[in-house]
């Protein structure tokens, strides 16, 4: 690479290529860390960063979307930004190279990424107009920044050029001094935007952040009209591995396509209810929380889960009857889909059917274990079907129901490979026991679900010896998980566990291995312990 400061075959000042490169990414970091802070005020989606990363995820096909899953699991987030970064940084590099006369391919670069960050924020459906600002903010900082810096930078190679070139004594240690002050002043700036950008971004930050858990903490106690059953004695495993039968909110298992968690204040939501319906409602959260509120003990499950996964948890559900609410907007005849929608544009289909089977126990949550629903869960409300995965029916931040038919229209991930209609599918998973093993007879011990139809039996082997019932933690209720242990037989060395759960209806669990995709893995979840 040539770092000399100035070509030899013309008088042009021409900058380093590193040098180059830094004045892009300052430039680029500065204008990213704008939009980033008027997205603060404006909506965390509307960064121009995370608004393009939300389209990538959006716009990607379902076997790479899949693939990110598979490889990064809960990180693939953290790796899909990363990758943004890494594409930055490139183009950065070559915009530099290009740029080491002239500022114009910087420029270019800018205002093409501004388009894409523009178009990015315009077309996100859960930003109002007023988002555009942070693509503009950017923007405006890129476009005067880099050429700013650009010609800073020039400027003190032109210097170096100029001592170089120069002949003799006094004019030449004033062209050294031209030269230090010509770089002191591009170092200084470039320190200026990394600072001026950092107290930005962290003034931002602090400013809207505890916005939301500001309009969180508004929310007084509920006392539902309804409260759920106080648990059994017995109703989990957890001295044997288990996870404990409600799983506190800080465990509950996360699952959603937005890059950053909407932030969606009580004062001002709304929920509309229409479509097919005889009469229209639009309820605030007030209108919620003065209707009589039930408490109730539900799994949810996420039809991504693989065979022996955590992507389940149980939770006291507080809110409203969903079936009630939709009675009294009334339903007409031909109704087949409930499609909700979320204020970051995520959408699921439910059967109208069985959201109105009288007793599905369907819901509309504003409250989680005693809580108002954490933010990441769907504050202020969201919806939860018992029975179904939770991508054709748990929709959080609830904004809109349409009633309306299958043809009209698809949820989220329908067109992306999934199912329409998604039942929860039996299942049973190895939990313990946890740490050092000695053979001789050895408590295993799990979890089982069937939702909204119930588990009755969990039978366990040992490599391929007979099955062996499990003893059942008590039952909550058809739409709660069960825990099981059982005492089995390990030699010393390998042994492997396998367990198989029978619904209520009497099905067992198939052995056959299918995968998540299109509606839920079947298989039986084996363990290899090794016993001193
Ligand atoms: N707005 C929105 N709601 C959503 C999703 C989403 O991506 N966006 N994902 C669904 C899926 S796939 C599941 S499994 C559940 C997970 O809910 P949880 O994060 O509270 O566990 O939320 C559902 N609701
Ligand atoms: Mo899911």
């Amino acid at each position: 690479m040539d770092t000399a400061p100035a070509a030899p075959d013309d008088d042009e000042p021409r900058l380093p290529l590193g040098t180059a490169v830094l004045v892009v990414v300052l430039a680029l970091f500065a204008a990213l860390t704008a939009g980033h802070v008027v997205a603060a005020f404006v909506g965390p989606g509307a960064s121009p960063l995370v608004a393009v990363g939300n389209s990538v995820i959006d716009l990607s096909p379902s076997w790479l979307v899949e693939f990110g899953k598979d490889v990064f699991g809960t990180k693939n987030k953290l790796v899909l930004l990363l990758g943004i970064g890494l594409a930055l940084v490139l183009l950065a590099v070559a915009a530099g190279a290009a740029s080491r006369r002239r500022s114009a391919p910087g420029v270019w670069l800018i205002i093409v990424l501004g388009a894409v960050g523009l178009a990015a924020v315009v077309t996100r459906p859960e930003l109002g107009q007023l988002a555009a600002a942070a693509p503009i903010a950017s923007f405006l900082v890129g476009i005067a920044v880099f050429p700013w810096l650009h010609r800073l930078a020039l400027e003190t190679y032109a210097g170096k050029a100029a001592s170089a070139s120069g002949a003799g004594g006094v004019g030449e240690a004033r062209s050294a001094g031209t030269t230090d002050a010509s770089r002191r002043r591009f170092l200084g700036s470039s320190l200026g935007v990394v600072a001026g950008a950092g107290v930005a971004g962290l003034t931002g930050q602090a400013f809207a952040g505890p916005d939301i858990q500001a309009s969180r903490a508004t929310i007084a106690p509920f006392s539902p009209a309804t409260k759920a059953p106080p648990l059994p004695t017995g109703a989990d495993f957890a001295a044997n591995g288990t996870p404990t039968l409600i799983t506190p909110n800080r465990d509950f298992y996360t699952i959603h396509t937005a890059l950053v968690v909407p932030r969606v204040p009580v004062d001002g939501w709304t929920l509309r209810i229409h479509g097919m319906v005889d009469r229209p409602l639009t309820l605030t959260y007030d209108d919620l929380r003065r209707r009589p509120l039930v408490e109730r003990t539900l799994t949810l499950a996420c039809v991504s889960n693989p065979v022996g996964g955590t992507l389940i948890s149980t939770a006291n559900f507080i809110g409203v009857d969903l079936r009630d609410l939709l009675r009294e907007a009334g339903v007409k005849p031909g109704a087949e889909q409930l499609y909700s929608t979320s204020h970051d544009g995520f959408t699921a289909g439910t059967p109208v059917d069985v959201v109105m089977e009288p007793d599905r126990r369907a819901m509309l949550a504003l409250g989680m274990n005693g809580e108002p629903l954490p933010v990441s869960h769907g504050f202020p409300v969201r919806m939860i079907v018992p029975g179904l995965y939770g991508f054709v029916s748990a929709t959080k931040w609830l904004v809109d129901l349409e009633l309306t038919t299958w043809d009209a229209k698809q949820g989220y991930w329908q067109p992306r490979g999934w199912a329409r209609e998604a039942p929860v599918k039996t299942q049973s998973r190895i939990d313990g026991p946890l740490g050092d093993i000695t053979a001789g007879d050895v408590v295993v011990a799990g979890t089982a679900w069937a939702p909204h139809v119930g588990v009755d039996a969990v039978e366990v082997r040992v490599d391929d010896g007979p099955w062996q019932r499990a003893e059942l933690s008590t039952e909550v209720s058809v739409d709660t998980w069960r825990m099981w242990r059982a005492t089995v037989h390990m030699k010393p060395g390998q042994n492997t566990v396998t367990c198989r759960a029978t619904d209520r209806t009497g099905a067992t669990q198939p052995e056959i291995q299918t995968p998540v995709a299109p509606d839920g893995a079947t298989g039986w979840h084996s363990v290899t312990f090794t016993a001193k």
